[in-house]
């Protein structure tokens, strides 16, 4: 049995970004399941990003996947985040009432959605191009994504927690938390680092969701994840990039 085997789930996502991978990391850690993250090990020990390569050829078999994030759990491989949460929540607490399943999966591929555009905020023409080669067309997209788009999406998942308030619930999704609420900690994580005067001007749009957010940062193996070295920073790598350019009142 090798190193990873022995240790419960193994996770392949890019070993220098939060990215997707991320929202497979927040719920690993919130159940407490052990994993390795295996493209952040050395490449002496199997990892690197060249270890989701060899996936992405093939090598665990089980079928093939087309991106990261990818999990391994014994003989079965599952990719796309919303189907790899999807499927930690059979396993875990982490969805209250399993008659909510479906509901769980609309939002959290509802989230997937929005992820993709604010994605496309920096990268509008190519995701194989620059930043800098597509500089003017992403500010473009940035002006409609935070005029559009944002309020869109966050006004949507701001109603849901209204609506359940009035029925004394505190969470997306059914009587109690959920991996859901962890996607929601992370992408309004993601918006407040990547466009923080839009952020700010917007915050009283969306106190439901910011008090979700500080609840789930609380949760005590989310703490503690975030107060590690396993949480990856923010950087210009990832899905969320501060580029001041492209925030509300950017240079133009
Ligand atoms: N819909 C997929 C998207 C997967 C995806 O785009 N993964 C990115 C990293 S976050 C990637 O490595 N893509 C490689 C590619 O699209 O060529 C998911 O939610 O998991």
């Amino acid at each position: 049995m090798t190193e990873t085997e022995e240790s419960g789930y193994q996770l392949y996502y890019w070993p220098q970004i939060q990215g997707r991978g991320e929202l497979v990391r927040l719920a690993l850690e919130d159940a407490g399941a052990p994993y390795v993250d295996v493209a952040r090990m050395g490449t002496d020990r199997g990892g690197g990003p060249e270890a989701i390569r060899r996936v992405l050829a093939g090598e665990l078999g089980d079928g093939r996947h087309l991106a990261p994030p990818i999990l391994q759990a014994g003989a079965v491989t599952v990719s796309q985040a919303a189907c790899i949460l999807d499927f930690l929540a059979t396993r875990h607490p982490l969805l209250t009432d399993p008659g909510d399943r479906s509901r769980a999966l609309q939002l959290q591929l509802t989230f997937s959605d929005f992820l993709g555009e604010a994605h496309d905020t920096h990268h509008p023409i190519a995701v194989s191009a620059y930043y800098e080669d597509q500089r003017e067309e992403a500010k473009k997209r940035a002006a409609g994504f935070l005029a559009d788009r944002w309020p869109k999406f966050l006004g949507y998942f701001e109603t849901i927690l209204r609506e359940n308030k009035a029925s004394k619930k505190e969470h997306l999704v059914g009587a109690g938390f959920s991996y859901v609420d962890l996607t929601a900690f992370q992408v309004l994580s993601g918006l407040a680092y990547a466009f923080p005067n839009a952020f700010n001007a917007r915050r009283k749009e969306i106190p439901l969701l910011i008090a979700l957010r500080d609840r789930v940062a609380s949760r005590p193996r989310v703490a503690a994840y975030l107060g590690s070295t396993r949480r990856l920073p923010f950087s210009e790598h990832g899905i969320f990039r501060h580029y001041p350019e492209l925030d509300l009142g950017g240079e133009t």
